[in-house]
């Protein structure tokens, strides 16, 4: 992987030196471990259902329509509300789309997009992915809403009983057009290059790029058009602040816990990049024999932190992707299959840096984020249940 000269950004500090040419392969090492996109499988998983629909026989997936053979989606007007449909695409009536369908209005310029998959109630992404689909708004012009509708509520398979239901909801002006720079909300059949499977969703799930996971509802069967004005998500029993869009935050991916002193150690995260961007990641080593940090300082904003390096995008974007290939017409990617722009918002960016000249002791390390509005993490929006993104802390011991 190629190493911009910003690699070792932290010059003129005591402990992060620019590394000598033996340092710089244990640091490129621990670079190039590092894969960009998650394979299918290894998606780290959030998901209610007794039982769950990938887990019923294949017979049964087919009657229930959660195979793409046997697919259907309705469109449909909220009878509770005067939203006015002309087109309703219903099972009940045989007009809904199906997978066939679902593929011809993708037409020959599926959307894909990258997107990181991430939870408002865990600490770590649950995967990064190349996503693709169709426009939502494809679906719904298709069904001819003509008057009254103010929302979009969905929900997936929920073995019809009402309280496994798993729902969530959008304003129709979100699904209709999308911010500058931002993507399409979409229904999703692939990931990375691949149908999407039952574990991930499939056959096909809504992805709303810069939200939190709890709105790409898996297992999609259902798109009802209200004209209700408030939100009827799920997710808003439980405490989470559902209009919340993604944080920029970082984690660690290599920290040691032990080291020798005199050996250089390389460290590696993701920043998660929110809608604020990503601006910098920074690292603070504190010795532990320092003490308690002040308590009228309790996002460590006085610390003295010390610039990483934030990579640059991967030369192979591994996730099981052929040759480590992006197919064509990603979106805010060049006819050259390069980005645009990078980091991109609503993906990850890696970081590294070389810990240099650490004395034998106990310290911990934290790493954090500065978005592009020059916001340190956890600010601006540190509440818990719109996100975590509390700055991580890591120990370590160097042994003399
Ligand atoms: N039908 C359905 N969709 C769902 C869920 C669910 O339980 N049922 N969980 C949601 C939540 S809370 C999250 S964080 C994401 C997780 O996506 P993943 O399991 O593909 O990683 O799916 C969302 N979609
Ligand atoms: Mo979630």
């Amino acid at each position: 992987m190629h190493l911009g000269t910003a690699g070792f950004a932290a010059m003129g500090c005591p402990s992060l030196l620019r590394a000598q040419d033996a340092d710089r392969n244990i640091h490129e090492e621990t670079i190039a471990a590092l894969e960009y996109l998650t394979h299918q499988k290894e998606f780290e998983l959030v998901e209610r259902g007794n039982p769950l629909p990938y887990k019923l026989p294949l017979e049964k997936r087919l009657a229930i329509g959660m195979e793409r053979e046997s697919w259907k989606l309705d469109v449909i007007a909220d009878s509770a509300t005067n939203a006015q449909v002309d087109n309703p695409l219903s099972r009940e009536k045989g007009t809904a789309l199906d997978f066939k369908g679902l593929l011809k209005l993708a037409g020959k310029r599926p959307t894909r997009f990258l997107k990181v998959m991430t939870c408002n109630n865990m600490g770590t992404p649950l995967g990064m992915g190349l996503w693709e689909g169709v426009p939502l708004r494809e679906a719904i012009w298709a069904a001819k809403p003509s008057a009254n509708i103010r929302r979009v509520f969905y929900y997936g398979h929920h073995n019809e009983d009402p309280k496994q239901m798993f729902r969530s909801s959008l304003p129709i002006g979100r699904v209709l057009e999308d911010p500058p720079g931002d993507h399409p909300v979409i229904l999703c059949y692939k990931l990375n290059g691949e149908w999407l499977s039952g574990e991930s969703g499939g056959p096909v799930r809504i992805i709303v790029p810069e939200a939190y996971g709890f709105k790409s509802v898996k297992w999609l069967k259902t798109v009802v058009l209200t004209n209700a004005p408030a939100a009827n998500d799920t997710y808003a029993s439980g405490n989470n602040d559902i209009d919340s869009w993604m944080k920029t935050m970082c984690r660690f991916i290599h920290m040691p816990a032990q080291a020798k002193a005199g050996s250089p150690i390389p460290l590696t995260g993701l920043a998660q990049v929110g809608v604020g961007g990503l601006g910098k990641v920074q690292v603070w080593i504190k010795p532990r024999q320092d003490g308690e940090w002040p308590k009228d300082d309790p996002y460590f904003t006085k610390a003295p932190w010390q610039d990483a390096a934030i990579l640059p995008p991967p030369e192979k974007w591994g996730g099981g992707l052929p040759g480590g290939k992006l197919p064509p017409d990603v979106r805010f990617f060049t006819p050259e299959g390069k980005p645009a722009h990078w980091p991109m918002r609503y993906t990850i960016a890696h970081w590294a840096t070389l810990l240099k000249g650490m004395a034998p002791g106990k310290y911990d390390i934290y790493c954090r984020t500065i978005d592009q509005q020059g916001h340190a993490q956890p600010m601006p929006r540190p509440f818990r249940k719109s996100g975590r993104n509390k700055i991580e802390g890591s120990p370590i011991t160097i042994e003399g």
